[in-house]
């Protein structure tokens, strides 16, 4: 007998989806919206589901469990020993309880950062911190890794964090921006995800783009896959990595040479320019910023500095910009300066001209429509306690080094929390943070370490009890597309039972709140089940709907539809234009700066001090970049990769379109291989001070020389002596903070050498589960 296959409704980060199953097995997906970009992403649920890397039932290390107060053995070296769910949350239970008491609430650091699966019931990191605000406390963390460096600092200059925001709309740009420029952006891969769900429409613009015969500039020391889908309509402009502030204060310079720089839109609109302005040309530091001072620093010639800066005065101007160069040392000077020169040119506030920070994101600037939007789980129970401390969120090693340690961050000054039992649920850690050989000596110091994961990550296998946790395929959960969009509602129906001994977050924190106090689970579930959660959900969404004149069907009606519900457009919301109000009249509507205008000088930031963020935007050499490369050391690049979300998916099947050599790509000019004797498809090693990783060569002219890319996200696989096996770039990484103001990942500041490697190829171990598991 063969079981009826069938197809069901689900979402994830890269999209909706159509599942195809046959009994609890999936046979295969595909996108569920009508589009001419197919994703990738969206082919691997069945991989996801039936993965050999899945963790199947709870373990805990070997010398954990042998003495679980004073634990022996070494974190990541250990066996892993079998036991049942009562077990594992019983040892937890009592751990968390002991540590709790010694230790204050401080000590639990369940900050959890991480891109978990979308839906807005099982949020890993919430429901965690859910459990643990009934339990007392914890200590969570500030910002993000995405853009530590421009969310801390745009606040200051126009009052918002820009990043997060909804841009002025496609349908405009397309209608009145003259040139476009993607400034450290690659919108072909990072626009495949959002934090919901995708809506896919991002794509459909940049297609527009394509055809619209207006100028088209990158500016990225790497041609990315955005570069190759526009192709000769197309300028690709490749300057030194890190060097971006040199190069627009070259083009900044050119302006006031020519008297081009908009003194009206300066004088209304913004403040501290005159003080800017004595550092542009050199008067209260001597050295005036050229095109010619530019190129000595960025590598791109005066000709084309000098150009650019015309090209921008004469036309309507979109700098859409990215965020790959914010995640550097001083990342915060990047987007600071990228609005100094939107502001000189005077378009910011115009249909089509100014600055956008999120057009390579989540699909900005596609309009908002008027939605039911979904409301999502919250991650503190009734009369439960919030964070009782926050760290920034890429300060998570110095944290565990240096417990009571001094820190500043924006404007604070703090010390950091004595961290005891760490608990990561939805994050990859080990892949994530920089400089993973620092990371692992740090985790050998708290007392536990607890990881909720659907797969053997590298932190799995680094823990001291692992808890399986369900895909979001096996959950019943909703989502909205767009995350400025609403422009869908998405059933995520279950569409296959749990794996193995696998548990939602949900039902594992719900248990360990029982544990915690009587009545514990009531409280923890509010006495919802799933269903009842994702109705409640339903409910307010339908209740916000109706003022904006959208009508949702029964709940039940919408569940069993399994069907996707789009949202009505918004005329008005077609016409958005980023800060209109604000550019017709500054005095009414006032931004939240300080001084309710943009700030290219901030005295608050001068109050500060900070050497690593100087009042006004500053050209600074990082600590590690091609100025003070020794010989035969490249700049390491780590963009975020095509055919993965970070390292969600590594071990699926697509990884055979990238692999090279069996390994993750680094991408080499052909000078730079040519000098070291390395071809297309080699195995090489690349290492520096940090680390060491084997990686399969792409010869390519992509790429400035002098420049390497190994895109972030491939899982660790060190062997005996450290060498990493598939290529993890944070081997390689930098822990610094972007300064003391975001204290942002600066995952984008660090030189390696590379060389071909000449020993026997080692066995790719990455996506093996331990032996005992
Ligand atoms: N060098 C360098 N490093 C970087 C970057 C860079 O550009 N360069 N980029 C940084 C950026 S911007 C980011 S956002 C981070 C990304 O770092 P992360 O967000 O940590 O990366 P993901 O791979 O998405 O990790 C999510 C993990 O959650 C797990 N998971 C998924 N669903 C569930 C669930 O329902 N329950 C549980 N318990 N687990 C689940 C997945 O299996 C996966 O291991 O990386 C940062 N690191
Ligand atoms: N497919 C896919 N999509 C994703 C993600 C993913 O992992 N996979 N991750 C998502 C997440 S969490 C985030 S935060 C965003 C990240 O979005 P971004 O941060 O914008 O992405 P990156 O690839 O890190 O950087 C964008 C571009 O900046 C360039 N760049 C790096 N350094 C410099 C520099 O010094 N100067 C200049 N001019 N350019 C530079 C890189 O070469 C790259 O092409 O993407 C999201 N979208
Ligand atoms: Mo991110």
């Amino acid at each position: 007998m063969t079981t009826a296959t069938k197809t069901i409704l689900t979402a994830a980060h890269w999209g909706p989806m159509l599942v195809e199953t046959a009994g609890d097995n999936v046979l295969s997906s595909r996108g569920a919206l009508p589009t001419a970009h197919p994703n990738s992403l969206q082919t691997a649920v069945r991989d996801q589901v039936h993965s050999k890397a899945r963790v199947r039932w709870p373990m805990v290390r070997k010398g954990f469990l042998a003495s679980p107060e004073k634990p022996q053995g070494v974190r990541g070296q250990d066996e892993f020993v079998r036991v049942s769910w009562d077990e594992a949350l019983d040892l937890i239970h009592a751990q968390h309880k002991r540590i709790r008491e010694n230790y204050g609430p401080a000590s639990i650091f369940a900050g959890s950062y991480g891109w978990r699966s979308n839906g807005v019931l099982h949020k890993a990191a919430t429901l965690l911190q859910r459990y643990m605000s009934l339990a007392g406390g914890y200590t969570g963390h500030l910002g993000d890794y995405s853009t530590g460096a421009a969310q801390a600092i745009m606040p200051y200059v126009v009052g918002g964090n820009e990043v997060y925001q909804q841009q002025t709309s496609w349908p405009l740009v397309l209608e009145h921006t003259e040139v476009v420029v993607l400034w450290s952006a690659n919108p072909l891969n990072t626009l495949k995800i959002a934090w919901n769900a995708s809506d896919e429409q991002g794509m459909s613009y940049f297609e527009a783009l394509r055809k619209s015969g207006k100028r088209l500039i990158c500016i990225d020391p790497m041609r990315s896959e955005t570069v190759d889908f526009f192709g000769d309509k197309m300028e690709w402009i490749a300057p030194h990595m890190g060097t971006d502030v040199a190069m627009m204060l070259g083009i900044a310079h050119t302006l006031v040479e020519n008297g081009w720089q908009d003194e009206a839109f300066l004088a209304r609109c913004t403040t501290g320019y005159d003080q800017f302005a004595r550092y542009l040309t050199g008067e209260s530091d001597g050295v005036a910023k050229t095109a010619e001072w530019a190129e000595a620093i960025c590598g791109v010639s005066a000709t084309t500095i000098r150009e650019l800066a015309q090209l921008f005065h004469q036309h309507t101007t979109m700098l859409m910009s990215g965020w790959g160069m914010q995640r550097q040392q001083y990342g915060e000077q990047k987007h600071w300066m990228l609005v100094t020169l939107a502001a000189m040119l005077g378009q910011i506030g115009t249909p089509g001209g100014g600055f956008g920070l999120s057009y390579h994101f989540a699909n900005g600037g596609n309009p908002t429509r008027r939605a039911a939007v979904l409301v999502s789980m919250q991650g503190t129970v009734k009369g439960g306690h919030d964070a009782v401390d926050k760290i920034p969120v890429a300060r998570i090693v110095e944290a565990l080094e240096n417990p009571g340690g001094f820190y500043q961050h924006n404007g604070m000054d703090r010390h950091f929390p004595d961290i005891r039992f760490v608990w990561w649920a939805g994050g990859a850690n080990f892949t994530h943070h920089q400089d993973t050989n620092r990371l692992i000596r740090a985790w050998q110091k708290p007392e536990l370490v607890v990881i909720s994961e659907c797969f053997w990550t590298a932190a799995a296998k680094h823990a001291d009890i692992v808890l399986p946790a369900t895909t979001s395929f096996e959950r019943n959960d909703l989502t909205m597309t767009g995350d400025y969009s609403n422009q869908h509602m998405v059933p995520m129906k279950r569409v296959v039972a749990p794996r193995d001994e696998a548990r939602d977050d949900f039902e594992v924190f719900a248990d360990l709140s029982e544990r915690w106090e009587a009545g514990g689970r009531a409280r923890f579930t509010e006495d919802k089940t799933d269903l009842q959660w994702l109705e409640s959900f339903y409910r307010i969404a339908g209740e916000r709907g109706a003022a904006q004149g959208v009508t949702l069907p029964p709940f039940a009606t919408f569940w069993e539809a399994n069907a996707i519900l789009e949202m009505p457009e918004s005329e008005q919301n077609a016409r958005f234009v980023r800060f209109a109000d604000f550019r017709r009249d500054p005095e009414k509507h006032p931004l939240k700066t300080e001084s309710g205008k943009i700030e290219i000088y901030s005295r608050r930031i001068a109050e500060f001090g900070y050497g690593d963020c100087p009042p006004h935007p500053m050209w600074l050499a990082p600590d590690e970049w091609h100025g003070n490369a020794q010989p035969g050391q490249l700049q390491l690049l780590s963009a975020h990769p095509a055919h993965r979300l970070h390292s969600q998916l590594n071990y699926s099947s697509l990884r055979e379109q990238y692999a090279v050599a069996g390994r993750e790509p680094m991408v080499i000019h052909r000078e730079d291989a040519k000098a070291r004797g390395i071809a297309d498809g080699d195995l090489v090693r690349v290492w520096n001070g940090r680390g060491q990783v084997l990686a399969g060569a792409v010869v390519s002219d992509g790429i400035r020389p002098g420049v390497i890319c190994i895109h972030q996200g491939a899982w660790p696989d060190p062997d005996e002596g450290g060498l990493c096996k598939n290529g993890a770039v944070n081997m390689l990484t930098k822990d610094l903070p972007s300064s003391k103001l975001g204290n942002g990942c600066a995952g984008n500041t660090a030189l390696a050498w590379v060389e071909k490697y000449h020993g026997a190829a080692p066995a790719l171990t990455a996506f093996d589960p331990p032996a005992s598991a």
